[in-house]
């Protein structure tokens, strides 16, 4: 089906959550909503606020660009635009462009009778970046501790909260959010690999059917998740990644204060060898 015959069969009127027919159209390939029109303005504003600021600083080599938060000291008060006022404006712009693109991928699965698992998926990472923006700083006080909107000064938040913690690696949470993304990485890997293995064969070959990639992974190891389950392990894999990330910073400077690697002291101290002369504990 030629692309514009398609379109037209599925650019249905309705499903709109706000606003009825009122911003109920495309613009090119885009479709608009009430939440295309949200998205478009917090977009453009937090955008020309990261203009103005970078305009006040003077620094406009795009690597060294960074809307600072307010200091530490100033707790979780509003504060002056040129000290921390322009970070807070950018967070609430960035949380209005997030919502509203959650909420207009909503309502394109309400157009097309849909599930939800799109907007439910970019929902944790809303979630991942709100725990570093809002709950974290709320919960320790100050919006001092929440990261910078810069390339390189984000990272040396990261770097400095890292070791602030001693080595960052020991963070448990931490451990189970990075395996997640690893696993993540290795079953789109698998699964890349054996559709294109079975579904774009060489030219001149013939192409194999879902049944070949079961029997690939059953005569491999024993069993196959299924055509639908890979997509499944593959979202909850994901979505694990990101919820344990959350995780990992939301408990750091909240519940556990000291470096993680102390937190660990709870295996030597297992009642069954804690006593043992010359063991672990001495
Ligand atoms: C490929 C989809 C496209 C998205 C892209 C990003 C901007 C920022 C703004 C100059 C996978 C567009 C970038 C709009 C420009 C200004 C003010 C997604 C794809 C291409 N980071 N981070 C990057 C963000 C955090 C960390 C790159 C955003 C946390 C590390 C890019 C956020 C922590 C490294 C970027 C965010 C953290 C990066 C590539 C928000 C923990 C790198 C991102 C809103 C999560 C890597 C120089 C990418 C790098 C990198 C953007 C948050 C850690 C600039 C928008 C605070 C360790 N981050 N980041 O491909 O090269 O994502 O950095 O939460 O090594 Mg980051
Ligand atoms: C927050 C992004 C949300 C994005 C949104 C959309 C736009 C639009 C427009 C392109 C969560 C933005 C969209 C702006 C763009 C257009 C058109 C995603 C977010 C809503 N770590 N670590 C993590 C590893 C170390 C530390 C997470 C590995 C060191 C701290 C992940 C290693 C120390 C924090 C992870 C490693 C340290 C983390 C990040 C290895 C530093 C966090 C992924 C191999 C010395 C952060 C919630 C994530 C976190 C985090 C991986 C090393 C510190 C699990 C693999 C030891 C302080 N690290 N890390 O969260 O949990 O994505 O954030 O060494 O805060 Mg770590
Ligand atoms: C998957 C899949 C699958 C597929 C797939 C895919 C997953 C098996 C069938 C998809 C995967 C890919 C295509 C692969 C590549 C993707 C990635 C690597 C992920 C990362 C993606 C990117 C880096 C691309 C990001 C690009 C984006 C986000 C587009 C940028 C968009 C815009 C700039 C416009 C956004 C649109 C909006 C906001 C809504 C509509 C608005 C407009 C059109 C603008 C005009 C505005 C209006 C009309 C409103 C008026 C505004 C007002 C009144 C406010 C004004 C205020 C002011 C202050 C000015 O599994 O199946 O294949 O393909």
């Amino acid at each position: 089906m030629a692309l514009l015959s398609f379109e037209r069969k599925y650019r249905v009127p309705g499903g709109t959550l706000v606003g009825g027919n009122l911003f109920d159209f495309w613009v090119g390939p885009f479709y608009v909503g009430f939440f295309g029109v949200t998205t478009f303005f917090f977009a453009a504003l937090g955008t020309i606020l990261i203009f103005y600021g970078t305009a006040m600083e003077g620094v406009w080599n795009p690597w060294l660009i960074s809307i600072d938060t307010p200091p530490v000291e100033l707790g979780l008060a509003w504060a002056p635009l040129d000290n921390g006022g322009l970070w807070q404006l950018i967070t609430i712009c960035a949380h209005g462009a997030f919502i509203s693109w959650a909420l207009r991928e909503v309502e394109i699965c309400r157009k097309l009778g849909m599930g939800y698992h799109v907007p439910v998926a970019f929902g944790v990472a809303i979630l991942a970046y709100t725990t570093l923006t809002v709950i974290r700083p709320v919960l320790m006080g100050a919006w001092g501790y929440a990261f910078p909107y810069g390339i390189w000064t984000h990272l040396d938040w990261v770097s400095n909260t890292g070791y602030q913690y001693g080595n960052f690696h020991y963070n448990p949470a931490h451990m189970v959010a990075v395996s997640f993304f690893f696993t993540t990485c290795l079953a789109l890997a698998l699964h890349g690999s054996l559709i294109l293995s079975a579904a774009n064969p060489a030219k001149g070959k013939e192409m194999r059917s879902p049944d070949h990639e079961d029997t690939y992974f059953r005569d491999l190891i024993g069993y196959s998740v299924g055509t639908l389950g890979i997509h499944r392990l593959g979202l909850l894999l994901a979505l694990n990644a990101g919820f344990w990330s959350a995780v990992c910073i939301v408990i750091s400077g909240t519940v556990w204060f000291e470096p993680w690697v102390d937190w660990w002291q709870w295996w030597p101290d297992l009642p069954w060898w804690s006593d043992i002369p010359g063991g672990v504990n001495g």
